[in-house]
């Protein structure tokens, strides 16, 4: 499937009527791929989207030039670009020298949530997906540990939930993606009062809303 999304197409190119120059490899509940959308749309960055479909099947042809079966991938002209993170900081050398929203910073706390972050994403994407295609992950030593990480990884996040930036910025979309993902699957049964304080502050943005996993 192939829609636009964000700010509309024509700012694109500058050429009324030309597609916008930004393409993404992504599905509508993909966590990862939500942190690149949320940050696109903020920065009013048109993208044109290309929905993957079921990213536990393995077709080629629906995971555009991702050699791994994966998505986000951004397509920007020549440059092709893989990993949310990778595409996140591409996106705002090109296109925001500013960086409004702090994608670049190297403060080791913000680097360590952000790996936190992605690792309570990976485990989640690892159970789900295994669920999916069959795997019946409760009770299995693996799987436990998965879980056990993700809930290991939010305790270290609520723990430094008063010291994380309270402007929006790229740590709040990743935040936010990882936050609304697990709630939408349900994958782990916890309560970080704190966490879920931080992700409302963020959810009436209307460029958080409009990805808002349904
Ligand atoms: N490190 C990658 C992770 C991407 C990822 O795991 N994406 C999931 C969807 S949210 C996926 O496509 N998984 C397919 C698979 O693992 O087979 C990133 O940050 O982009």
């Amino acid at each position: 499937m192939r829609l636009y999304y964000g700010a509309h197409p024509e700012q694109g190119s500058g050429m009324p009527g030309a597609p916008p120059t930004l393409q993404l490899h992504y599905t509508p509940r993909s966590h990862f791929s939500r942190k690149v959308r949320i940050l696109l749309d903020a920065l009013q960055l048109p993208v044109e989207l290309f929905d993957a479909g079921n990213v536990a099947e393995s077709d080629p042809a629906h995971f555009g030039p991702n050699p791994l079966f994966k998505v986000p991938t951004l397509v920007d002209g020549a440059h092709v670009v893989f990993d949310s993170d990778h595409i996140a900081a591409h996106i705002v050398r090109r296109h925001d020298p500013a960086d409004r929203f702090a994608v670049l910073t190297a403060e080791p706390e913000a680097l360590n949530a952000r790996a936190v972050m992605n690792g309570v994403m990976t485990a989640e994407v690892e159970i789900i997906l295994a669920e999916r295609t069959g795997i019946d992950t409760r009770g299995l030593q693996r799987f436990e540990k998965l879980r056990e990480s993700i809930r290991g990884g939010l305790a270290w996040l609520d723990a430094r939930c008063d010291r994380v930036p309270q402007d929006p910025s790229y740590l709040a979309f990743h935040f936010v993606a990882m936050w609304d993902h697990l709630a939408f699957y349900k994958t782990i049964d916890v309560r970080f009062d704190r966490l879920q304080a931080y992700a409302q502050r963020w959810a009436g943005l209307p460029y958080v809303a409009r990805s808002r996993p349904i």
